[in-house]
């Protein structure tokens, strides 16, 4: 029997700070205590432990829907999504079907096979500038395979990333990270070889002049550029006008590969990710998340004179046990399948575009800086009079207040991302009862900010 939290329009309980019944979650604590004694922070990713919002976790039991429920049965509209994955909504009919009658043939051959290809095909003709794929498991795979087929393809070892765009964990992109790094205030990460940090140039998000400027510096010794073509590891934070096109055109002025991260944006955007929705078109592409439609699958691609360089047909070694896994190519098949309807994106962007005018409004009602970006299915929110173009900008919004925003709605049924420096996400799950219910919680939760 799920629980309803004691806030939440949905019931008609009080609103967040109105006398809301006390949350209670003896279980997810139990679980929180047993969990940090074996694994590390108590959690499998940095992030979904709470640091950033000072609180412990809930321990999610099950989702149905655009709603998860936790180990103490209480009920979450949810934001997060699985950061991205499930686009869908949790337990679409449609995926478990697919995912069950592969798993009824078999979990893992280490072999080709027929679906892979299919995926392959689907993912080649909805990207504008991917003629070959290869897939991985996880978006960290993703980046970090693309970027070493970006120093091979052009002999050279340098990067330029963008301060607070986060691309996974592997070394050479942990440097002025977003996401986890940036909630954490770790600065880059203790392990990382001071070789691989000076290998790594930055420069802040939507400046192309001095993005131009480390051009000028580096220019010939930059293998690529890796950008979230929508950020959306510092918060939500779209690119200003012009900017991916300076990119496009600094790279191929110096005879760098500019690399999209799509891995958040893919299929979240538009169909053909942020580079159908911007018109510019990157040398290599990284995708996770929706492609997985929940399991673990990513993948990379590009042009085909690029892609062949990789083992087996050129000596560019990368390579995975599960990488292609049946059961997670089923379900990114059956996401994707659903996703290319018509009018799926513009229903994606419509949910979006209520909630952060919603949001916006109901800020300015209770007289709180507040300023919101939303993108296709994806948005994000920063107690800050805006406007945030940059890390720098993001990292001067009010994170008390974000925290006391949080667990406001939190408590009244709503599960947006933990931190400050992340996005949330709707689904096609998602409906005007989960908008509405959200606002209307966010009014309580404007008060309580502004009581503050
Ligand atoms: P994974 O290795 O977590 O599958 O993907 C890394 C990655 C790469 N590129 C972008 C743009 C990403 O957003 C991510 C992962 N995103 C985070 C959330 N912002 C995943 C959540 C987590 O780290 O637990």
């Amino acid at each position: 029997m799920s629980r309803k939290p004691g806030g939440g329009a949905r019931n008609g309980a009080e609103s967040p700070g109105g006398g809301a019944k006390p949350i209670r979650r003896e279980i997810s604590q139990a679980l929180f205590e047993r969990a940090q004694l074996v694994i590390p922070g108590g959690v499998n990713s940095p992030v979904r432990a709470y640091r950033g919002v000072g609180s412990d976790p809930p321990f999610i039991a099950r989702g149905a829907g655009p709603r998860v429920y936790d180990a103490d049965g209480n009920e979450y509209i949810d934001y997060v999504g699985s950061w991205g994955p499930l686009i869908l909504g949790h337990c679409d009919p449609g995926v478990l079907r697919a995912v069950g009658k592969a798993a009824a043939a078999g979990t893992s051959f280490g072999a080709p096979t027929a679906a892979e290809v299919e995926l392959a095909e689907t993912l080649c003709e909805a990207l504008p500038s991917v003629e070959m794929v290869r897939m991985v498991s996880s978006g960290t795979e993703a980046t970090m395979s693309a970027l070493r087929l970006a120093r091979a393809a052009t002999g050279r070892s340098r990067l330029l990333k963008f301060e607070g765009c986060y691309h996974g964990h592997a070394d050479s992109l942990l440097v002025g990270a977003g996401s986890g790094v940036a909630t954490l205030g770790i600065p880059g990460s203790p392990g990382v070889p001071e070789a691989f940090v000076e290998l790594t140039v930055q420069a802040p998000y939507n400046d192309l002049p001095a993005t131009a400027a480390a051009f000028e510096r580096w220019g010939d010794a930059l293998a690529c550029v890796i950008v979230e073509p929508v950020a959306g590891n510092m918060g939500c934070v779209p690119p200003e006008p012009g900017f991916l096109e300076g990119l496009r055109d600094l790279c191929d002025r110096a005879g760098a590969l500019l690399i999209f991260d799509e891995v958040m944006t893919g299929f979240r955007v538009a169909w053909g990710g942020a580079q159908l929705r911007y018109g510019v078109e990157p040398d290599l592409t990284c995708l996770g998340k929706v492609v997985g439609g929940g399991l673990p699958a990513a993948a990379f691609g590009g042009r085909a004179n690029l892609m062949r360089q990789l083992a087996p047909e050129g000596p560019v070694y990368q390579a995975g046990t599960l990488s292609g896994n049946p059961l997670a190519v089923a379900a990114g098949l059956a996401t994707l399948r659903r996703l290319r309807e018509p009018g799926t994106y513009d229903a994606l962007e419509s949910l979006t575009q209520r909630m952060t005018q919603g949001l916006a409004e109901r800020a300015d009602a209770a007289g709180v800086d507040f300023t919101t970006a939303g993108v296709g299915g994806m948005f994000g929110f920063f107690f800050h009079p805006g406007p945030v173009r940059s890390f720098a900008d993001a990292r001067e919004a009010d994170e008390a207040r974000f925290r006391k925003f949080f667990h406001a709605m939190l408590d009244a049924g709503v599960l947006l991302a933990p931190s400050p420096f992340e996005a949330g996400f709707v689904s096609l799950a998602h409906g005007d009862a989960e908008i509405e219910a959200t606002l209307a919680t966010a009014e309580g939760a404007f008060r309580a900010v502004a009581a503050r």
